[in-house]
């Protein structure tokens, strides 16, 4: 045997244990990627796949771009790791500058974590402590939103409004609970960009606060655009809404922008795109373009200055021992550069025209029960088969592999994302081959 055979024969057996992955059925039959350039990956038997998914969201500038693989080899051999806890390293300290100068207004404070879900529990724990480093500890609530995600680890999990997600972990963090999701699709199937109704789901809100009493909540987050679910765009009027509940209530409002930062919508940040401003927002993925795991927390100056007001000593006890990695800030300011560079981070809205107009033209196509977009994100919502719920997209997500497309299905949703540096007739290529792959589909 050669040696990709034997680790094919191998692989029923691997040790690894694969992340959100039907485990024994991939063993059985892998999809395994070996390589990857701009637009593409190549499959370990050699064969092209155009990206239709930025990898997981995260590959916003494409695959393997030079000033971020320079910036990373260069600093590895410089400074593998240092610690950020009472000591520092100028580049953790310049890639906040710069990766703040990116931010909206008024956000000159990150904090450094190495993952999306670690961003988002860091967020909810500086809301928390805020609001008693503000003498109101009485809020503690936290208040999320159906069908949200917002990463694995336990406060996101608790936030989050994916039932699979959850059910199998207990109880979780107390004193969480959720307004209903916004996807409507009697009134909003087939919406080009935000959907016209829905902007009264937000009064759900009003009524926790009624529940609950607005003092005992600390913060509601919520993603501006939800992607894993299914990509719900938010209806016209929706964000506004929660912002003005938010506020009327002094409630802490969080965007998870995991997805939506870094350009994915036509603007830096989503909320630049809805024109709705967070008080705090997390992020990952894009930061570094996937290249080294790494997330950021950014803070309204207004928050840290209550911080910074407090007590002599440590303000935050809070922080990873990978907060700040040089590695990873290496990665981010080769990110940066290159989104500079290349316009990356406004690209999408120059494209978003075309890139709408070809999902839309896959209505009508057999099992299509909505198309939805925004920025370079659509999604496109299959039928389920009946008995079957998630057969369908799973079975367009191999065909597609196989006719050379990467894209991402959640359930019988397709979510596409591809790099923002895609070229018009590959938007073209990816909902070409969504189409034919759909249709095919029993
Ligand atoms: N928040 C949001 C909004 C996310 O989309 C996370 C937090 C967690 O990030 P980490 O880095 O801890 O995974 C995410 C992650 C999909 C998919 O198929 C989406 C994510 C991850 C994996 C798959 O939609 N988003």
């Amino acid at each position: 045997m050669n040696k990709r055979a034997e680790f094919l024969a191998g692989l029923e057996q691997s040790a690894f244990w694969m992340p959100f992955t039907a485990n024994r059925q991939f063993k059985k039959s892998p999809r395994l990627l070996a390589r990857a350039e701009g637009m593409f990956y190549w499959t370990a038997d050699g064969r092209q796949l155009l990206d239709g998914t930025a990898g997981l969201w995260c590959v916003n500038a494409g695959h393997c771009r030079p000033k971020i693989v320079e910036a990373v080899r260069r600093q590895v051999g410089e400074m593998d790791f240092a610690p950020t806890f009472q000591m520092g390293h100028p580049i953790a300290f310049e890639f906040a500058a710069r990766v703040a100068g990116v931010a909206p207004p008024g956000f000159s404070r990150v904090f450094f974590t190495n993952s999306g879900s670690e961003s988002v529990d860091t967020a909810l724990k500086i809301a928390l402590a805020y609001h008693r480093a503000h003498g109101e500890a009485g809020r503690y609530r936290l208040i999320g939103r159906e069908r949200g995600y917002h990463g694995v680890n336990f406060g996101g999990m608790a936030v989050g409004g994916i039932a699979a997600n959850k059910k199998m972990f207990g109880p979780g963090v107390a004193g969480v609970d959720h307004i209903r999701h916004t996807h409507d699709l009697s009134r909003n199937s087939f919406s080009r960009g935000q959907p016209a109704h829905g902007a009264e789901f937000a009064d759900e809100l009003e009524q926790l606060c009624a529940l609950h009493d607005a003092s005992s909540i600390a913060a509601v987050i919520v993603e501006p655009l939800a992607g894993s679910a299914g990509v719900l765009v938010p209806p016209a009027g929706y964000l506004e809404r929660l912002r003005e509940i938010c506020t009327k209530h002094g409630i802490l409002l969080i965007f998870d922008e995991v997805i939506t930062g870094f350009g994915r919508l036509g603007k830096p940040f989503g909320s630049q795109r809805f024109g709705v401003m967070p008080d705090l927002f997390t992020s990952a993925k894009g930061l570094t373009n996937g290249t080294v795991p790494m997330g950021a927390v950014f803070i309204k100056d207004s928050i840290y200055e209550a911080f910074m007001q407090g007590p002599a000593g440590i303000e935050l006890f809070h922080g990873y021992t990978y907060s700040g990695h040089p590695v990873a800030c290496a990665a981010g300011i080769g990110t940066l550069d290159t989104y500079a560079e290349e316009g990356l981070l406004t690209r999408a809205a120059s494209l978003e025209k075309r890139w709408e107009d070809a999902a839309h033209a896959l209505k009508g196509t057999r099992h299509v029960i909505d198309i939805r977009n925004c920025g370079l994100i659509a999604g496109i919502e299959l039928e389920p088969r009946r008995g079957a719920p998630g057969a369908r997209g799973y079975e367009a997500f191999v065909k597609a592999f196989e006719d050379g497309v990467l894209i991402r299905v959640t359930g019988d949703t397709i979510a596409l994302s591809p790099p923002l540096i895609i070229e018009k007739p590959q938007i073209e290529r990816i909902f070409d081959t969504v189409r034919s792959v759909v249709a095919a589909t029993p």
